[in-house]
């Protein structure tokens, strides 16, 4: 079965739990049983991740790059603003890689509107909160 990565970036672990006004009430846990009902739909495997380390997201894109997996659906959050390492690993790797955000940054602070995953990334989905994950599913099963 194809399997898509859904790899989540800092403080996401706090999702549902503070900021709801922004980033909804949904918990990642929430979105993770979301996005298991429509992967089992779409005949597709998910493996959903989250961690606070940059590093940590780098190592995880190879992982998917050398497991073969179908996509990478990432939510880098705040190092989306920031990482050239992340830019870096997403154009080494031959999966392709979805950004997504809850929010859309565009509409927010000057400083979320550069975007180092999205220059690499196949297509961006943003504004959507947790419906934003399961229009990146849907886009990575049509890839
Ligand atoms: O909208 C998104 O998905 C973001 O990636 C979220 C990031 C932000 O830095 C990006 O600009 C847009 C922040 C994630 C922080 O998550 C929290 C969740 C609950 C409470 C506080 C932070």
């Amino acid at each position: 079965m194809d399997s898509v990565f859904v790899l989540n970036g800092p403080n996401l672990n706090l999702l549902g739990l503070r900021e709801p006004a922004i980033y909804g009430s949904d918990t990642l846990d929430d979105i993770a049983g979301m996005l298991e009902d429509r992967a089992r739909a779409l005949g597709l495997e998910i493996d959903m991740r989250q961690s606070n380390h940059e590093g940590h997201l780098v190592d995880w894109l190879h992982e998917a790059n050398a497991a073969g997996a179908k996509a990478v659906i990432l939510n880098a959050a705040g190092f989306t603003h920031t990482s050239v390492a992340l830019h870096d690993a997403i154009k080494a790797i031959s999966v392709p890689v979805i950004e997504v955000h809850l929010s859309n940054p565009h509409r927010r602070e000057s400083f979320r509107h550069n975007s180092f995953v999205g220059g690499a990334a196949i297509g961006t989905i943003a504004g959507f909160g947790a419906f934003s994950y399961l229009l990146a599913l849907d886009a990575a099963a049509r890839l």
